[in-house]
């Protein structure tokens, strides 16, 4: 397990990289340029510019998140070809500063879903949360303003430029079946597949967060069965998922442990996170231990270690703590000592399969 951290460049995070350093064992940042639109080209200067600096805090760059995905290829638009273009171009250059991984996701208009940003929990710090029955009767336009209004940062995937355009988007999905989206996605990486490996990446699809259809619009790697369809569809070691124990986890009937063992060999990268999914359907996030979501991270971390992981894991979000300012679900401290206890259960089975020697 190599573990990585996700950072969201200067002036755009509250956390520093010098601060990432004091988390034991992360050796690489997971970066992006966030300030280019989904569907352009990414410019060799900016990526060498976050290269250099990630770099000399010691850290390496392998990992990006995301290289998001125009809604014209997941609409399968006429236009989506000169995206797709820009896409591998995206891709070879990445590959030439030594990228290894790129999360991306296929969720048509919204990335993650959530009805409040803050909601308080019991001991008093404030996380995630997902309403069920709000979102069935919210608006969307309702809910980007209550998501988008965040006046610190803009959040990814929640662009306020690119959610302008929402009524537009909504009404062209209303033509876009499940079996068509599958299509495009299934267009989509015959065409980028081949130019990963020659580029020597993994792609590694995202699960849709909550893994269900939202506002009415299709959503595909929900569950086992899709993700398995997924790998299928294109078959090849360039061909993976991101693992999200979160996103899945918010469906109780999703089997992680299971899924982590049978598609060991396309899961380049693991996010590991717990939520508290309640009888209602409603979930918040919570600390990554076990005992405090419906979400087994000692059993997803054992089939890890089961598997012989050595693919990267990041502690993905975390609850917002001590008063921190920080960019909802990315602060430094639970995803700091989430990364802790991830260690600890790591570390604990790496002694016992050495017959209890260190
Ligand atoms: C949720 C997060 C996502 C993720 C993107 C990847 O669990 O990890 O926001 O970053 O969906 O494209
Ligand atoms: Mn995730």
């Amino acid at each position: 397990m190599r573990m990585v951290f996700r950072w969201f460049g200067e002036g755009n995070d509250n956390v520093l990289l010098q601060q990432i350093k004091q988390i034991p064992g992360v050796e690489g940042i997971v970066w992006a340029l966030h300030d280019v639109p989904a569907g352009e080209e990414w410019p060799m200067d900016k990526i060498e510019a976050v290269k250099r600096q990630v770099e000399a805090h010691g850290f390496h760059i392998e990992v990006v998140e995301s290289v998001n995905i125009h809604e014209d290829i997941k609409l399968g638009l006429p236009s989506k070809d000169q995206y797709i273009e820009n896409y591998k171009r995206t891709i070879e250059k990445l590959g030439r500063v030594g990228v290894k991984v790129i999360c991306y996701n296929f969720m048509p208009v919204f990335d993650w879903v959530r009805t409040d940003l803050y909601r308080e929990l019991e001991d008093g710090s404030t996380a995630l949360f997902y309403e069920k029955s709000m979102l069935e009767h919210m608006d969307p336009l309702e809910l980007v303003q209550r998501i988008a209004s965040n006046p610190k940062f803009t959040i990814p995937g929640w662009e306020p430029q690119r959610l302008q355009t929402l009524t537009e988007l909504f009404l062209a999905y209303r033509e876009v079946t499940e079996e068509q989206l599958w299509n495009n996605l299934r267009y989509f990486l015959e065409e980028i597949i081949p130019v990963a490996e020659r580029s020597g990446i993994k792609m590694a699809i995202h699960p849709d967060d909550p893994p269900w259809s939202v506002f009415g619009l299709p959503r595909i790697v929900t569950n086992a069965d899709n993700i398995r369809r997924l790998l299928q569809m294109v078959d090849h070691p360039a061909n993976g998922v991101t693992l999200c124990s979160g996103s899945l986890g918010a469906n109780p009937a999703n089997d992680i442990p299971a899924m982590i063992r049978e598609f060991a060999d396309r899961i380049p990268f693991a996010h590991i996170r717990n939520v508290r999914v309640y009888e209602n359907g409603d979930f918040i996030e919570t600390s990554h231990r076990t005992t405090d979501g419906t979400v087994d991270i000692a059993g997803i971390v054992k089939a890890y270690h089961d598997i012989g992981f050595t693919g990267y894991a990041r502690p993905d979000h975390g609850r917002h703590l001590w008063g921190e300012e920080c960019r909802p679900g990315y602060g430094l401290y639970d995803r700091a000592m989430g990364i802790m206890y991830l260690w600890g259960l790591w570390d604990a089975m790496q002694r016992e399969q050495k017959g209890g020697v260190r």
